[in-house]
């Protein structure tokens, strides 16, 4: 590798398994069997560019010591660059056969009755993952970008963020993530989550698991959140839908130049002459749909006989998570039913299915591909399925015919499938007649354009955009958010004040000049407050607002007799001048028709809610709940914001959480946009050399982000923020405003002196 390729950092790959296993054999004690799926091949030319490593499991808990199994992961390492974690015994079946495989992997497909819990398969999901976060930390150099994999992993992010907070971490989920109310189900939800939003970016297959996503972060754990971001510990994390793709050449090349293969698959077209090859191929696994697919077969000789002898079906299923029982209990289904319609359809010429239980060769798998009829793609739940693409990419220009679950991911992107829903077997078995009786030039058509896509689409294109996403999600980590806000050095600030002969300070009044109340109506500023607000609206030299989301009423019934004072309502929809002591509207030609359809929604809300009460603003609808059961408000909140999200996404409006509250206004109506309003109305001062501006919630963010580099930025209190100081109260707020106020009457005496 020469020096320069290396230049955007190593990648390291890590998954469950490596494309490695380790298998340990009677007779010569340790063998590799490798895996040749799409994932491995793309990974290899890219781990290869930038001199990167893999980590993974190495499939073989057991003799971790025995000293032929080191020397055969030795030789993984130097040749491949694979780094096998160790996962003992124990650990390996309460994480993988466990909480993976018995909690996630039902519950994820939807499959919630299925799902077993158990606290110690818990400890183990996280002891692994630790193994895994400790192997990595052992090869990670300074740049490298991490890839992390699928549902056994989800703690990972996380474990690697605490251990290494500039890191570049993505996310990959190969299989679904379920609706938020099904994810409620699962136990330890809350941890699973936070711990995958370690990363800087997360993808999934769809965009729906995407949404499904976002809903449960907002609900669960009542994250602020855009349509394609999330905002976490003062971190964004992107998330994508980016549907994984094959690697059609792996199928296609041994189609047009092996000879094993191409004898294979005329063999096959021999032995099938005059009869049409239905080919269903799959892990054998409940979501697959097995046992709903042979019993749709069955319906379909009985309700087309003309079909019987005429069609053979193939069903491909390679054993897999044997040690759990659900999986047992399914191949004892499978083989019964394969038992019962041989046994009820068979004649001494025919056979009608052809059952498989076992892995096949990629020659063998690419020649059935070739020469089937049609691919009967139906599991239940399916995060993509591959197999569908790979049909795809062995038809070519043939004119096969592809049935598709509508509940595989694949289903989002390949519209030209014929789309069944597997559970309505009558239907299916409807759709698969007709779909056999089609013109072959109609059946073309569907195929090469879904042909073409596959081929476009590929594996490497996936590689390539989800490097390139993460790259540029954790690059703009680094640029948003700067370290954590040091305390603020107030003599500096003082000075700094002091020196200028232009000041500017904008400052929110709720949690920031006085502590949060539980009526609103009861924040009523103390008379010391007012007095030192007076004191410095008073300088000249001092242009002072209070930028507020209370109402014009609110802040006018306080503040409008302290001379000189700027007021900010309603997060800055509108402004009043200490001169002319008039409003003035932000966008004049506002109406708050929207107002009715939004008010019983909330209204719902607050009924469900003891404690709690609505506000109404000019420009905004403001549910508070202060006063209601803490856990059981902030789990309301979630539910109210993630309802008016979808309720208001082609509006103006947009709901948002603050302190203790949720509130629904116009997007434009937000602090951001209260500095430049000011700097228009009192142009003197548009040189202002010292810009100070303080808050507490997550409404004074936007008012951070639109102030110069060099200003004072205060958060008061403890949470993640932009800001570049922080406060920890409001009476630090006003011994700070105090010491300004004394600086200034210095000054003045000073000149006059
Ligand atoms: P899987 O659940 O394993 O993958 P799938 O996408 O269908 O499901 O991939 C299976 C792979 O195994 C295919 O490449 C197929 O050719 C191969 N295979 C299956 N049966 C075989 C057999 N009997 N002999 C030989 N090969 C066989 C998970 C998610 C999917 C997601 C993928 C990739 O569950 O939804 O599509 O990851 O992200």
């Amino acid at each position: 590798m020469s020096a320069n390729e290396n230049t955007d950092g190593r990648l390291v790959v890590v998954s469950n398994r490596l494309p490695f296993t380790l298998k340990r054999t009677t007779g010569e004690g340790w063998r590799t069997d490798k895996s040749t799926g799409g994932l491995a091949t793309a990974m290899g030319p890219i781990l290869k560019r930038t001199g990167g490593i893999w980590i993974g499991w190495s499939g073989d808990s057991s003799d971790p010591l025995e000293e032929g199994r080191q020397r055969m992961l030795k030789r993984w390492a130097k040749r491949e660059s694979y780094f096998a974690v160790d996962i003992p015994a124990e650990v390996a079946e309460g994480f993988y056969e466990g909480y993976s495989n018995q909690t996630l992997w039902p519950l994820f497909h939807q499959f919630p009755s299925l799902l077993n819990f158990r606290p110690e398969h818990w400890q183990a999901y996280i002891d692994a993952n630790r193994r895994f976060r400790d192997v990595v930390l052992e090869h990670l150099q300074p740049g490298d970008i991490i890839w992390v994999h699928d549902y056994q992993l989800m703690l990972l992010p996380e474990l690697l963020r605490e251990a290494v907070p500039d890191a570049r971490i993505g996310f990959f989920l190969h299989i679904p993530f379920p609706s938020s109310p099904i994810f409620r189900l699962l136990p330890r939800r809350e941890e699973l989550l936070q711990g995958v939003l370690g990363a800087d970016y997360i993808a999934f297959h769809t965009y729906s698991y995407l949404q499904h996503f976002r809903a449960s972060a907002l609900r669960i754990l009542g994250l602020d959140s855009r349509m394609d971001a999330l905002e976490i510990g003062g971190r964004s994390v992107r998330l994508d839908a980016l549907p994984i793709g094959i690697a059609p050449r792996e199928f296609t090349d041994i189609l047009e130049s092996d000879e094993e293969t191409i004898k294979r698959r005329d063999e096959l077209r021999e032995r099938f002459k005059g009869r049409r090859v239905l080919l269903a191929v799959d892990r054998l696994d409940y979501t697959k749909g097995i046992p709903e697919r042979f019993r749709t077969f069955r319906r379909l000789l009985k309700q087309a006989p003309e079909l019987r002898g005429k069609v053979n079906f193939i069903q491909i299923a390679v054993p897999s998570r044997e040690l759990i029982p659900m999986y047992k209990e399914l191949r004892q289904e499978v083989d019964e039913l394969v038992g019962q319609i041989n046994g009820e359809y068979s004649t001494p010429d025919w056979t009608p299915i052809t059952y498989m239980r076992r892995g096949i060769p990629r020659s063998e798998l690419a020649a059935l591909y070739s020469v089937a009829d049609l691919a009967w793609v139906t599991p239940l739940r399916d995060g993509l399925n591959l197999v569908a693409k790979e049909y795809v990419a062995c038809q070519g220009d043939g004119d096969g015919v592809l049935v598709l679950s509508e509940f595989a991911g694949a289903a989002s992107e390949m519209g030209e499938a014929f789309l069944v829903n597997p559970y309505d077997e009558e239907r299916t078995a409807e759709t698969i007649e007709r779909a056999l009786a089609l013109p072959a030039e109609e059946r073309s058509e569907r195929m090469s354009a879904l042909h073409k896509r596959v081929v476009r689409n590929n594996v490497f294109a996936w590689g390539d955009r989800f490097i390139a996403n993460l790259r540029e999600a954790s690059s703009a980590r680094v640029d948003k958010f700067s370290e954590k806000p040091q305390a603020l050095p107030v003599e500096d600030a003082v000075r700094a004040f002091q020196q200028s002969a232009h000041r500017r300070l904008l400052l929110d009044y709720d949690g920031t000049l006085v502590p949060y109340v539980n009526r609103p109506q009861d924040a009523v500023p103390p008379t010391g407050l007012i007095q030192l607000l007076t004191r410095l609206a008073a300088d000249p030299a001092t242009a002072i607002a209070v930028v507020s989301g209370r109402s014009r009423r609110d802040l006018e019934k306080w503040f409008s007799e302290v001379p000189g004072l700027w007021l900010a309502a309603e997060h800055g929809a509108i402004i009043r001048s200490p001169e002319t002591k008039g409003w003035e509207l932000y966008r004049p030609a506002y109406t708050d028709d929207w107002k009715e359809q939004v008010a019983p929604v909330l209204e719902h809300f607050m009924d469900r809610t003891p404690g709690s009460l609505i506000e109404e603003k000019e420009f905004a609808l403001v549910w508070h709940y202060r006063m209601a059961d803490p856990e059981f408000g902030e789990w309301l909140a979630n539910e109210l914001v993630s309802n008016l999200e979808q309720m208001l996404a082609d509006t103006e409006l947009r709901a948002s959480r603050g302190n203790k509250i949720v509130e629904v206004k116009p997007g434009w109506a937000n602090k951001g946009e209260v500095l430049a309003r000011l700097t228009e109305a009192a142009s003197p001062a548009a040189d202002t050399e010292f810009c100070l501006a303080a808050g507490d919630d997550r409404t004074d963010e936007d008012l951070f982000a639109s102030l110069p580099e060099d200003a004072w930025t205060i958060h008061i209190g403890d949470r993640p923020t932009r800001a570049k100081y922080r406060l920890s109260n409001s009476q630090e707020l006003r011994e700070l405003l105090t010491r300004f106020a004394d600086a200034g009457l210095r000054q003045e005496s000073h000149a006059a002196g």
